[in-house]
């Protein structure tokens, strides 16, 4: 059975104990995953420590870009493996990870390499009024050791997306990859190794959240930052251990996205959109769309619509290049998925799609599948509407006003995505610019050029990332007065 291994201070590292990687779509276990303990958390912990002071800190920016781009050639010339791990781990089609999650863990190291040798900040001459002159100027510097914690959706994405930016900065890295999906933290060990990036830059250690590797590394004193993306509740236990150690903290967290559709969209165009924006990677992006508002002059027609591209997807073998939807995640995940479903029939809902698991007479049948799900007919302040599923469902309701469609839509503690579907250029700029939200998008989703900010308000999220906002968290800004 294949091993899925920690990586500290430059070598491959069994744990205490295993746990199984299972593959969503038949419910195989297909490694078994080594289990760090504190100790080991430390000795990760230690050997970024030293990388920082032995080498990586100290490099000069154009040096330290050379070393990302080696990393982004890395991936790029281990991309069928990657592809393939990230596959098996998340049951997401092969299409998808083909399309994006590979190739943008390639573009975050080179976008971040590309930044930090630009991101030079201002420098002020200024005088006092009785006409002292001096030369004001900030550098950066790094930060030191960066704990980084991902979630499964979307695992080397998400991850490179935050180690990028880190060693672009100057810092050292220990992961702690969500346990349902370890596979590609460890082979991005072994692309840093062909890229040459010295030992104790980029560490990994596998196991759980409270008790075990994740809790570990938020606690550890000598960790200077966290960056996590997931759940909203396990942001606010990170914080509580991050809080006695004042450690800065980056998150990005849930949300319950809403889209907001006008009657004078382009129909065509929005149903595709939508039907992308609630069903891709099964529902399992944070950025997925749960809540969409439809004016009610087009509602019966833009439903049938949604539910024509529901019922039209294909469920199919992850590895299958026509699959474009694939299991959820886990067992448990789906029990959360279809508790909701349940609560849907008792808060009321009218079931438009899906609402079962599909049967398919093969071993899928032991995987984590349930169908594309639409519902209409709940009340706003149904737990449905208010709360995350993070699955492939969404819940359908009509608008009459604009005015009526934003107050709906900003009705949430989350705030992480929005999009607007209208050809009214004005009324996109207006409606996008009243979104309770880090970033809407008009007559599009899911698009976002990797140097502009990303981050939630409310639930959803504390700072921003992305661009010069990852390198102003990634690093400490020296400020320097010199009199002259
Ligand atoms: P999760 O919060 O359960 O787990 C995420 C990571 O945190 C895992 O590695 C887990 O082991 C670790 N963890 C859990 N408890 C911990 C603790 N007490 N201390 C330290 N680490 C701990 O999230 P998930 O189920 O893996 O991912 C789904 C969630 O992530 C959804 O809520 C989704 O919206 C969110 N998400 C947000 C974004 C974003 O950019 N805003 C992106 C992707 C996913
Ligand atoms: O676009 C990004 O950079 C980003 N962080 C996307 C997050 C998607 C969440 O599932």
């Amino acid at each position: 059975m294949k091993q899925i291994l920690n990586y500290i201070d430059g070598c491959f590292a069994p744990g205490i104990r295993q746990f199984a990687d299972v593959n969503p779509a038949d419910g195989t276990v297909i490694a078994h995953v080594a289990e760090a303990d504190a100790r080991q958390v430390d000795e990760a912990v230690q050997a970024a420590r030293r990388a920082l002071a032995a080498e990586w800190g100290h490099l000069s920016v154009r040096e330290r870009a050379q070393r990302l781009y080696k990393v982004a050639d890395a991936i790029e010339r281990r991309f069928d493996c990657l592809v393939q791990a990230e596959v098996a781990d998340t049951g997401k089609p092969i299409s998808l990870a083909s399309k994006l999650d590979v190739p943008r863990a390639a573009a975050n190291f080179r976008v971040f390499a590309d930044l930090i040798k630009v991101s030079g900040l201002e420098a002020f001459q200024t005088q006092t009024p009785d006409g002292v002159n001096a030369l004001n100027y900030a550098i950066r510097k790094p930060l030191g050791v960066v704990g980084v914690i991902t979630p499964w959706n979307l695992p080397l994405l998400l991850l490179t997306w935050k180690v990028a930016s880190a060693l672009a900065c100057g810092n050292t890295a220990v992961v702690k990859p969500s346990e349902e999906t370890p596979a590609t933290a460890t082979l991005l060990a072994e692309v840093m190794q062909e890229a040459e990036i010295p030992k104790g830059v980029y560490n990994v250690v596998h196991g759980f959240g409270p008790d075990s590797a994740g809790e570990f590394l938020t606690r550890h004193p000598d960790v200077n930052a966290i960056t996590f993306t997931g759940e909203s509740k396990t942001g606010a236990a990170i914080m509580k251990a991050a809080a006695s150690n004042v450690k800065p903290v980056s998150f990005e967290l849930g949300g319950k996205n809403a889209a907001i559709v006008f009657a004078d969209c382009d129909f065509e165009q929005t149903a595709n959109g939508l039907s992308e924006a609630v069903f891709l990677n099964t529902g399992q992006v944070c950025l997925c769309a749960e809540r969409v508002y439809v004016e009610r002059k087009i509602f019966d027609r833009f439903l049938e619509a949604l539910k024509k591209k529901a019922e039209s997807l294909n469920l199919g073998w992850p590895t299958d290049a026509t699959t474009d939807f694939g299991p959820l995640i886990s067992a448990q995940h789906r029990e959360k998925v279809l508790s909701y479903f349940q609560l849907a029939k008792e808060e009321g809902a009218t079931l438009v799609a899906g609402g079962e698991i599909p049967e398919f007479g093969d071993a899928r049948d032991n995987g984590f599948y349930v169908q594309p799900t639409i519902y209409t007919g709940l009340l706003e302040s149904a737990r449905c509407v208010k709360e995350e599923i993070f699955g492939p469902v969404c819940h359908v309701a009509p608008f009459d006003w604009e005015e009526e469609a934003v107050a709906m839509a900003n009705e949430t503690k989350y705030g992480l995505a929005a999009s607007v579907w209208t050809n009214d250029l004005k009324r996109g700029h207006r409606v996008a610019q009243q979104m309770s939200a880090g970033i809407t998008w008009v007559n599009c989703w899911f698009l976002r050029d990797l140097r502009t900010p990303f981050g939630g308000v409310g639930l959803s999220g504390i700072g921003r990332e992305g661009g010069v906002h990852s390198l102003n968290f990634y690093s400490e800004l020296n400020n320097i007065c010199i009199r002259l």
